[in-house]
């Protein structure tokens, strides 16, 4: 069993509010497909919600009244695009329902109570893959916030023995310093808790949950037991394929764990 991030800057334009990649999804899913990997998905929110979360500074939690209506409408739009994504899934011929973490689980002071994993082991053992994604959750210490595709990851790996984790992006794998301002950035192969300390991968577009490597905090996290974790282009066609099938492709690794 492999777990896949679909990640918001592959699967939606960040720099526009609500523009869905229906191309680049579908030829992902196919790629799934092709595999023959037994797989379970994660999306991340991309423009369907970082733009309104960021306005609304929902990842602070409850502060007024006027950020409610702005959480149901992030709420409704993360939602509105996993619907999209497991309608390509389906349509690749890959069984698959969408769990929205916010209908089914809450928070504590932004950490994850994850104890419905039941109807999570239940889709999989039935053989439809369940989908969850980035969303705004109840949360019993600051009344909601923004819980990130990557926290849902790890906790999954916490309770599914997945033999690997890809993260699908819209770069090579982690670099130096950011490849989209600074043409002479190298990409690592490996990375290492010592190799992210002296990175400088900022984002220069709206992300509520940090950029790249926040992004690999979470899968150095995740790369502990031996388990094979890695940061792959979903923009160039074949990548996901050859990473599920174990087959050598560019990408960076995460090795060793985060201690
Ligand atoms: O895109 C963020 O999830 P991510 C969720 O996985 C929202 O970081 C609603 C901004």
């Amino acid at each position: 069993m492999i777990l896949i991030k679909l990640g918001g800057s592959v699967i939606t334009d960040k720099r526009e509010y609500r523009r869905f990649n229906r191309e680049a999804v579908s030829r992902l899913c196919r790629e799934i497909r092709e595999s023959g990997k037994e797989v379970v998905v994660v999306h991340g929110a991309g423009s369907f919600g970082h733009v309104l979360a960021k306005k609304h500074a929902l990842n602070d939690g409850y502060r007024d009244p006027e950020q409610i209506p702005a959480v149901a409408q992030v709420c409704y739009d993360v939602r509105d695009l996993s619907g999209m994504v497991v309608a390509e899934l389906n349509a690749a011929g890959i069984p698959s329902v969408s769990v929205p973490p916010g209908s089914c689980m809450v928070m504590d002071d932004r950490s994850l109570v994850m104890d419905r994993q039941e109807v999570i082991l239940r889709f999989i053992g039935k053989g439809i893959v369940p989908v969850m994604f980035g969303d705004v959750v109840m949360d019993r210490a600051l009344g909601f916030a923004i819980l990130s595709g990557d926290q849902i990851m790890e906790r999954l790996a916490e309770f599914i023995d997945f033999e690997k984790v890809i993260f699908v992006s819209d770069i090579d794998g982690l670099y130096d310093c950011d490849p989209k301002s600074n043409r002479d950035a190298a990409l690592y192969e490996t990375v290492t808790m010592e190799t992210l300390e002296c990175v400088d991968a900022g984002s220069s577009v709206d992300d509520v949950t940090g950029g790249v490597a926040e992004k690999m905090r979470w899968m150095l996290r995740m790369s502990g037991h031996g388990r094979e974790c890695m940061l792959i282009n979903g923009n160039v066609p074949g990548r996901l394929r050859s990473a599920l099938m174990g087959e050598e492709t560019v990408c960076t690794r995460a090795v060793g764990g985060l201690s």
